[in-house]
């Protein structure tokens, strides 16, 4: 058993069962119960979600470019989803989509594109799911006018200001927050008007969520299935493009590599928008850019608000990780919105 990945929340494993004969792998993961309220809530949605995917995908393989694929559980001896074991931790196994592999930043405007095509590909076969199937795993996942009121009461305890008061990069991004709070509410406002709906959202969708077959170089898998629930298909879009349009990744340290390349966006559009055709309506096409600047800013505020809280969410290796990180995503979500016209131009592509 070996760690693995770079996930920021779950503690993941390679699991190799070897026989006399052969070894078959499989992902072991232990939920964090922190984040995770309600650890049996999202192997139910991973039940769901991926009955309904394999089935369509039978359905389709005739017709399909490729073998698709989405991991499933793999249960316990006793037919369960998962172990929990004595100190009440609990552990679930799934299937690893072999010879392909996700890489945490993109690799140029092929790959981008794959992405792009995974992604459309997941919504157009969940399109059809009805998010009422799914539980709310995480209340307010994405609802980014909730973190901004978590942060605001942060910023209420001592220890949190003492964080933002001692570090000139903290001050800087607590102001580049209070520069954007009214972008905060456009998604969710566009919801209560009834202009976007909720829908099934695969919920992360970042570039080393997708596995990219080896042989081939086309995308093949979207994993990491925990945030699948009801939201706006939205946050997915914006997390994708947030994700492989910098081609710095998040956790670069060079901030003056960080930028939103358009090209990349492009690439990405040009697989999603085929596969997106049949579910996307005028209206959820209105808010496409409004959703690439919110999300890289709502994740930048994410992390400050756990660098202020003392790193209690996000997995740190360094003290001061989670502040580097909203940085990233901020400088991001500058180079976003300084090239507004262009991404505007993209996005009405397709
Ligand atoms: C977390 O744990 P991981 O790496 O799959 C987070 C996502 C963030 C992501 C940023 C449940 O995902 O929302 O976009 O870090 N997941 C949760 O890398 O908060
Ligand atoms: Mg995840």
């Amino acid at each position: 058993m070996q760690p693995m990945g770079t996930g920021n929340v779950n503690d993941t494993y390679l699991v190799v069962f070897r026989t006399p004969f052969s070894e078959e792998r499989g992902i072991l993961q232990r939920i964090n119960q922190r984040v995770f309220k309600k650890p049996e809530w999202i192997l139910e949605n991973m039940r769901v979600v991926t009955k309904h995917v394999h089935r369509r995908l039978e359905r389709e393989a005739d017709a399909a470019d490729r073998i698709w694929q989405l991991p499933r559980l793999i249960p316990t001896k006793e037919g369960r989803s998962c172990h929990v074991d004595e100190n009440g931790e609990w552990w679930r196994s799934m299937t690893v989509i072999a010879s392909a592999a996700s890489y945490d930043r993109v690799q140029g405007p092929e790959h981008a594109m794959e992405v792009g095509g995974v992604l459309g590909q997941f919504h157009r076969l969940v399109s059809d799911l009805s998010p009422a199937r799914l539980r709310d795993t995480l209340p307010g996942f994405h609802v980014t006018p909730r973190y901004l009121d978590t942060y605001d009461k942060m910023l209420e305890k001592s220890a949190a200001r003492k964080r933002l008061d001692s570090c000139a990069e903290a001050k800087r991004a607590a102001r580049f927050i209070g520069e954007r709070r009214t972008l905060a509410g456009v998604l969710e406002g566009a919801l209560r008007r009834g202009e976007l709906r909720l829908r099934t959202i695969h919920g992360d969708p970042k570039v080393n969520n997708v596995m990219i077959d080896d042989l081939t170089d086309k995308g093949t898998s979207i994993v990491d299935l925990d945030t699948v629930k009801p939201g706006l298909i939205h946050y997915d879009f914006g997390d994708a493009l947030r994700s492989v349009c910098n081609p710095a990744g998040e956790e670069t340290q060079n901030l003056g590599d960080v930028r939103f390349d358009t090209r990349l966006c492009e690439a990405f559009v040009r697989g999603y928008m085929p596969r997106a055709r049949e579910f996307l309506a005028a209206a959820d096409r209105k808010y496409l850019y409004d959703c690439v600047r919110l999300i890289a800013f709502e994740l930048g505020l994410r992390f400050f608000q756990d660098y202020l809280a003392g790193d209690v969410y996000f997995k740190v290796r360094y003290p001061g990780h989670n502040l580097q990180r909203a940085r990233v995503q901020f400088r991001l979500c500058e180079s976003i919105e300084a090239r507004e016209a262009a991404i505007r131009k993209v996005l009405n592509f397709g």
